[in-house]
């Protein structure tokens, strides 16, 4: 048996939080930009904006929830506050919200109606608070700014039940005096595990990674063991959009492998860094009517989905209300079509009556079979010397398969570095995929075969190989 080398093995020792493991079955999730933005037809409002503007007539978050979760999503993040420092609750840190607009007399909580209509409909809900502010006075004060960011922050925690994500972002500027703020990030994180343990943290912070662009790109090896420089705050910043009017970057081709062997090797400090795509159906984060013909096609947010979902990340789906309150047509059009061609997709899972073999495995309990439990805990575990391990799926008759979905047992780690995916034809094994990551999910996809027998080698793998999730469609 090979050895294997330290560096490796360390990297195998890096498993997920509980907090970044119920995140990762969410998969597909909802982002609402509804803000001052909303009404006067902007991305970045400048923070002087009048309160009055915002009336949403027929504000109604149970659509925008109800649409989410027939779309097949599992959550949602509402923007309380965006770089404007216009606030959707009923703050008392400020009295830049929807307190100060004539919109039901001032008495208006966004916040707690999409709160609410999560809990209606059974979706996760969480906040984005942008830590940029170009409202508030005490920005780039220092202590007074994070003070009053904790408070709004304080708000949110405790008044809106419990939240699976806050997210907070990377683009960060002057405020209304010209200065900019030197955020006190240790103190913001560990409000936050102190009032909503359950809750990830995202993108600026240590939680979840934010895949590096917003137009839905994420690399075809999205590693979730990686340097953990990439969660400091200073980086993200550098990295993330400095100014509107220019369009955001693409990924940066520099930056595509972020976890082989070859990245980690020189990395005393790994962290579980999983990555999230975050892209708006529209062309904008906000709501224009002008970007109502920009709603994207259905062919392009099922490749989003396959590369994201379907290769070891989470989409994260911007739908933006329009000024009424409302979801519009088109954007609910384009998520229930989205959601009726993934349905048919993933019509039925045809491993029902299959077996897996190994050809090792740790003991007993982690045969080749388990593989095949709906149960996220029952997994085969290749045992310590997993490089070339076989698993052979027989599905006890020919079917017409063009989708095979492959997940590890990420509780233990990210153990998977290459795979190879062969189909039985004509009693030769005839190649489909070969990949890297395989993680909490990778859906191999290929031109659709009438087939019985698949086979998956686990060409590399790092301590060991799991499998917990094998299906075919
Ligand atoms: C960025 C912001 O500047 C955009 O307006 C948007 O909110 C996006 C999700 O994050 O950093």
């Amino acid at each position: 048996m090979k050895t294997t080398p330290d560096y490796v093995k360390y990297a195998a020792s890096i498993v997920p939080s509980e907090r970044q493991l119920r995140w990762q079955q969410l998969e597909f999730y909802a982002f609402f930009h509804f803000g001052i933005n909303t009404f006067t037809d902007a991305e970045w409002g400048n923070g002087n904006e009048d309160p009055d503007l915002f009336q949403p007539e027929k504000l109604d978050c149970r659509q925008w929830v109800k649409t989410c979760k027939l779309a097949g999503m599992r959550g949602v993040i509402l923007t309380a506050k965006h770089h404007d420092g216009f606030c959707l609750w009923q703050t008392k840190t400020t009295d830049h919200s929807v307190a100060a607009s004539s919109w039901r007399g001032g008495k208006g909580d966004v916040v707690a109606e999409c709160a609410a209509a999560c809990r209606e409909y059974g979706l996760q809900f969480g906040v984005y608070l942008s830590p940029w502010d170009r409202h508030e006075e005490t920005y780039g004060t220092g202590a007074a700014y994070d003070e009053f960011y904790l408070a709004q922050l304080r708000e949110l925690l405790t008044g809106y039940g419990q939240l699976f994500c806050v997210w907070m972002d990377g683009a960060c500027g002057e405020g209304p005096n010209g200065r900019k703020q030197h955020y006190d990030w240790a103190r913001y994180y560990a409000l936050i595990r102190k009032l909503q343990p359950n809750a990830v943290i995202s993108i600026s912070g240590p939680d979840v990674r934010w895949c590096g662009n917003e137009a839905g790109v994420c690399r075809s090896s999205e590693w979730s063991v990686v340097p953990y420089w990439h969660s400091e705050a200073a980086r993200i910043a550098a990295s993330s959009q400095q100014d509107v009017t220019k369009p955001p970057k693409k990924i940066n081709p520099t930056a595509l492998d972020l976890g082989s062997r070859k990245v980690i090797k020189h990395c005393s400090q790994l962290i579980w860094y999983p990555a999230e795509v975050d892209v708006s159906i529209r062309k904008g984060w906000f709501y224009h009517a002008s970007e109502d013909l920009t709603v994207k096609t259905l062919d392009k947010l099922l490749d989003i989905y396959y590369k994201s979902v379907g290769a070891n990340a989470s989409f994260l789906l911007n739908i933006p209300p329009t000024p009424e309150g409302t979801l519009h047509k088109q954007d609910v059009e384009a998520l229930l079509n989205l959601d009726a061609q993934l349905s048919i997709d993933f019509n039925e899972n045809l491993v029902a009556g299959s077996t897996v073999t190994e050809d090792r495995r740790r003991d007993a309990a982690h045969t080749g079979q388990r593989a095949l439990d709906p149960d996220p805990e029952k997994y085969w575990h290749s045992g310590e010397n997993p490089d070339g391990a076989t698993l052979i799926l027989d599905l006890g008759e020919e079917f017409d398969i063009d989708k095979i979905v492959l997940g590890e047992h990420i509780r233990t780690g990210q153990q998977i570095e290459a795979f190879t995916l062969y189909a039985e034809q004509g009693g030769k094994w005839k190649r489909l995929c070969k990949g890297t990551v395989i993680g909490h999910k990778r859906i191999c996809r290929f031109e659709e075969i009438r087939v019985r027998r698949f086979k998956l080698v686990i060409e590399q793998a790092r301590c060991f190989a799991t499998l917990s999730l094998l299906e075919a469609y």
